[in-house]
């Protein structure tokens, strides 16, 4: 094992990384952003690294500046986290040039896997299922059309350098087939630099559950099972959880070799992940392997009680997996939230500021990853996410009811918080069902956040703001007291008053309500 390994990421997932490196005795260098100068995970780690000014472009997606910083800790190892550097082919090949070790899968897998169309070349040449759809970017329209009618409208236009949903156009009839490839195509040459798109069936209402892999440089690869990753919002995760009430064992174990066909066909090595489609019929379909740890992994950890980023660790450093297939079976149900700094009553608009207390629940089956602190600046910069909650239970009911209970224990002061819509998803009848799709969060968005009562602060700043409109109104500063004149000009609390006088106080709001003045 390597004795020092530089963490080239921040936030939860920085710290998550820390915690993985002291249990194995290898010490740790955090490196960090002008903004992050007292980030937790700087302070967690053993040693940090400067690496620039707050923009990533200046400081985390600098892999020269992190190579650097590398040397100069005398780090011999980089993990890269998610997000930022992770799968990008030439890092991971720099950091193996500079002769360190890059924890996660050699740059040929990142660059087999990193192109959507030669991923779907490489599945279907390894015996895997894919969408019906063409393998190559399509030249024109016409072929689009002809392959079209081929397998029936709906049909999905994808950008072939794509992944995470853009470039990509849903065409319901042959009419919108021209116009959508030319917007696809210039989504596609925007966001990537490539043009080129190509096509599939549309998949109407399936689910997202991934199969996670897990594989050492000796040629052993095990599938960890499975994640059910349905519950998104315009391609963001909220919640994750494992196993999916829509895999049998039997499916479990097909969907698992399936993936690690995949997995071994472009060269696997470390933690992967294979995402799939699984139609209401049961049908799955593999869509693309993501090349490096995820945001979700916990669930998988609770439930198989493997620690994957140990293992990453130990994988890196050359050593064989312990395990066989036959011994990983998932035990009870883990589910995990994504805490933001987004504000679900205002379209996840992005909440800034200073946490200025943070509560964070505890307790029997929960666990907290999390990368903020009371005192923590909130800003723009990173990606919202603050942390993750993270429960198990022996079953998804009581799973379910765990999470809810930890997440009224969650206190966040100073910003806005995903907290409350993770608390009515735990409520929603459809969730406990674990009747859910790709699209059941957008559908369901509406009765979710919209009919929560206000707070106690909100309701007394709703009540004020009544008072000054019926003032501006009427002049008056109280309620008549059953019609008659005004109290002389302060208003009152409403439990200092008698009954008769709140009558009156309804009455008058009756009248204004129906026009009657
Ligand atoms: C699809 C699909 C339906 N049919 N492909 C979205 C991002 C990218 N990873 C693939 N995606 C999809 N591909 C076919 N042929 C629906 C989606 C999709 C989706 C997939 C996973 C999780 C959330 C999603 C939300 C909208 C659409």
């Amino acid at each position: 094992m390597f004795s020092s390994l530089l963490i080239a990421n921040r936030g939860e997932i920085a710290v998550r990384i820390v915690r993985a490196c002291r249990e194995l005795g290898i010490r740790s260098v955090a490196v960090y952003s002008d903004a992050d100068a007292r980030a937790p995970h700087v302070r967690e780690a053993d040693d940090a690294v400067h690496i620039g000014p707050a923009p990533s472009a200046e400081s985390y997606l600098r892999g020269e500046k992190i190579i650097a910083a590398a040397k100069r800790a005398g780090a011999e190892a980089i993990h890269p986290g998610y997000g930022f550097l992770s799968e990008r082919e030439w890092f991971a090949r720099l950091v193996r040039d500079e002769g360190l070790i890059f924890v996660g899968p050699p740059p040929e897998a990142i660059a087999a896997m990193g192109s959507k169309t030669a991923a779907r070349q490489l599945a279907i040449g390894a015996g895997v299922p894919v969408v019906p759809g063409t393998t190559s970017a399509l030249t024109d329209a016409t072929e689009a059309e002809r392959i079209a009618e081929q397998f029936g409208y709906p049909v999905l236009l994808k950008a072939a350098a794509g992944g995470g949903g853009k470039g990509m156009r849903v065409v319901r009839e042959r009419g919108e087939l021209a116009g959508a490839l030319d917007a696809a195509r210039r989504e596609a040459k925007n966001a990537f630099g490539d043009d080129a798109v190509y096509v599939e069936k549309y998949i109407v209402g399936p689910r997202h559950v991934e199969i996670q892999v897990l594989g050492d440089q000796h040629g052993h690869m095990l599938s960890l099972g499975e994640r059910e990753c349905s519950v998104q919002r315009r391609h963001q995760k909220m919640i994750e959880e494992a196993p999916s009430v829509a895999v049998s064992p039997e499916l479990r174990r097909e969907m698992g070799e399936t993936a690690v066909r995949a997995a071994l066909a472009a060269g696997y090595v470390n933690a992967g992940t294979c995402e799939f489609l699984l139609d209401q019929e049961g049908r799955y379909y593999f869509l693309e392997m993501n090349t490096r740890l995820q945001v979700e992994h916990p669930v998988t950890e609770l439930v198989t009680g493997i620690d994957l980023v140990q293992w990453q660790l130990r994988i890196a450093a050359g050593e064989r997996l312990p395990f066989t297939q036959e011994e990983i079976e998932p035990r009870g149900w883990a589910i995990e939230c994504r805490i933001t700094s987004e504000d679900p009553a205002n379209g996840f608009l992005p909440s800034t500021g200073r946490i200025e207390y943070l509560h964070i629940p505890t307790g029997p089956g929960v666990r907290w990853d999390g990368g903020v602190e009371t005192g923590s600046e909130v800003g723009l910069h990173y990606d919202p996410m603050l942390a993750k909650l993270i429960v198990w239970a022996p079953d998804r009911e009581r799973a379910v009811a765990r999470m809810h209970r930890a997440l009224l224990e969650l206190t966040v002061h100073g910003i806005e918080t995903s907290r409350d819509f993770h608390l009515r998803v735990m409520e929603d009848e459809e969730f406990r069902r674990g009747a859910i799709e790709i699209q059941w969060l957008e559908r369901r968005l509406p009765s979710i956040v919209g009919t929560r009562p206000p707070d106690a602060g909100v309701q007394v700043a709703a009540i004020a703001a009544a008072l000054l409109a019926h003032r501006d109104r009427t002049g008056r500063a109280s309620m008549p007291q059953n019609g008659s004149s005004s109290n002389g000009g302060t208003a009152t609390a409403q439990t200092d008053r008698a009954p008769a006088a709140r009558d009156a106080w309804k009455q008058a709001a009756r009248r204004e309500a129906v026009g009657d003045r």
